[in-house]
């Protein structure tokens, strides 16, 4: 139905015949000069109607234009250094493709913002903000660069099931669903499937759903978030954390080149991890936090309130390494020589945690008995466990949270402002 987006109207020649469409923004009337912007996908568009040069019939019908109308506008390409992208149109025909029967609850382009909830129940028309466009921009090059990093590092792109028969993340976190007449669950991770596949394809990375039931209420927890899973054949957690630490300066690079635009819309600028970051121990942690007059024995979860003291006394980007293995999923391996300890990491940003990850138990006796230890029964992981007769590479890998990642790479303090349609305890729709 076009033949020009807004951004191709700088590469246009002047006096060409284009046709453009969008979404009504703005009109701005000055008695005998009628100036009409329109957004599409990639920006605005200026359509100038004059009196003398346009038809009276066309300004009276330009006047009264509903905003956020879907339009088509056909006309004349016309330099003008003031107009988005140096260009504006001079209309000959517009056509209400599709006429606002009413005004959005708030104002979407500009003026005061009503709460995120009421935003979130017209979620479609709250993303035509300026910023919300922004923040999705950075959210789509996010992906293209962590695609770009692991295709060049030799990854191949995978997919496992979400309709899973077991939890990989600890039980109390699931949600069930009938499968035909099975109970199923939806899945936490990708983590047993991404560890099998190293088996055919040595380094495998996925992008996809996660689901998890935990009931929190936070502003960095969703019941539905995506997360960005890589597992590598013959690797311990040292060299992953090596993998993840090159990602995230691969992706903040990407950024920001590639998104300046939008981050001056955002009046932000992520920090560029300097590499190597940190590798901070668990102890160490307990050390920093005694310190702080907050004690914590040996084997406790790091909770918010810890986190928020580590985040103060480490700032920017640094990993937590060398958890309590009590703490960690069945599937991580002890430390050798240390069994208390386990070989994993989680990935911080300040107070965030953005990934974790570990070297993985690659033996079929020791992983039966970290099942049993975590009172779960090795027959129900039957199907997994066959696959380690077949030369279970030793291997690791980690699992970061894209939304999160999102978050610290567009300032935003609420997870929810970064993804499309959040699901979380209270949301279900739209
Ligand atoms: P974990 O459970 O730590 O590890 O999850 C990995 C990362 O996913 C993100 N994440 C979430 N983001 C938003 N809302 C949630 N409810 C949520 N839960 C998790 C976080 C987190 O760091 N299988 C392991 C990873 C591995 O070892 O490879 C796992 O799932 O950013």
């Amino acid at each position: 139905m076009r033949t020009h987006r807004s951004v191709d109207l700088q590469d246009v020649e002047e006096g060409i015949k284009v046709k453009v469409a969008g979404w009504l923004a703005s009109c701005r009337d000055q008695g005998s000069i009628l100036f009409i912007i329109i957004r599409d996908g990639w920006g605005e568009i200026q359509i100038t109607l004059r009196k003398g040069e346009t038809s009276e019939k066309l300004m009276e019908k330009a006047r009264h234009i509903p905003p956020h109308s879907a339009l088509v506008v056909e006309g004349i390409a016309r330099r003008d250094l003031r107009a988005p992208w140096g260009m504006e149109v001079v209309p000959s025909r517009i056509t209400i493709a599709s006429r606002a029967r009413r005004a959005p609850p708030f104002n979407v382009y500009g003026g005061d913002l009503p709460s995120l909830d009421k935003r979130l129940d017209v979620r479609a028309v709250d993303l035509r903000r300026v910023k919300a466009q922004a923040i999705f921009k950075i959210r789509h090059l996010t992906l293209q660069a962590i695609r770009e990093f692991f295709v060049g590092e030799g990854f191949l792109e995978v997919q496992t099931p979400k309709i899973i028969a077991t939890a990989t993340e600890g039980g109390a976190a699931l949600f069930p669903l009938l499968y035909f007449d099975k109970e199923a669950f939806l899945a936490q991770s990708p983590q047993l499937y991404k560890e099998q596949l190293t088996m055919a394809f040595d380094r495998v990375f996925e992008i996809g759903p996660i689901f998890r039931a935990e009931p929190s209420r936070t502003l960095r927890h969703l019941s539905e978030a995506i997360s960005v899973d890589a597992e590598i054949a013959f690797a311990e957690y040292k060299s992953v954390m090596k993998v993840l630490e090159e990602l995230m300066v691969r992706v903040v690079d990407k950024i920001l080149n590639g998104a300046r635009r939008e981050l001056e819309i955002l009046n932000y600028k992520p920090e560029r991890p300097k590499l190597p970051m940190p590798r901070i121990t668990y102890r160490r942690c307990l050390e920093i936090l005694k310190g702080r007059n907050s004690n914590k024995p040996f084997g406790e979860d790091l909770d918010a309130t810890d986190l928020k003291i580590l985040g103060e006394e480490l700032g920017g980007y640094y990993f937590i390494i060398d958890w309590p293995l009590r703490l960690k999923p069945f599937y991580i391996k002890p430390s050798r020589g240390r069994s208390e300890l386990s070989e994993s990491f989680d990935l911080m940003y300040r107070d965030l945690e953005l990934a974790s990850g570990g070297t993985r138990v690659h033996n079929k006796r020791l992983l039966m008995k970290r099942l049993r230890e975590q009172g779960l029964e090795p027959k129900s992981f039957g199907h997994h466990l066959k696959v380690f007769d077949y030369g279970m590479p030793p291997h690791a890998g980690f699992g970061l949270g894209l939304d999160r990642l999102v978050m610290v790479l567009t300032g935003q303090g609420n997870i929810r402002e970064v993804t499309a349609y959040p699901r979380d305890v209270r949301r279900l729709t739209p």
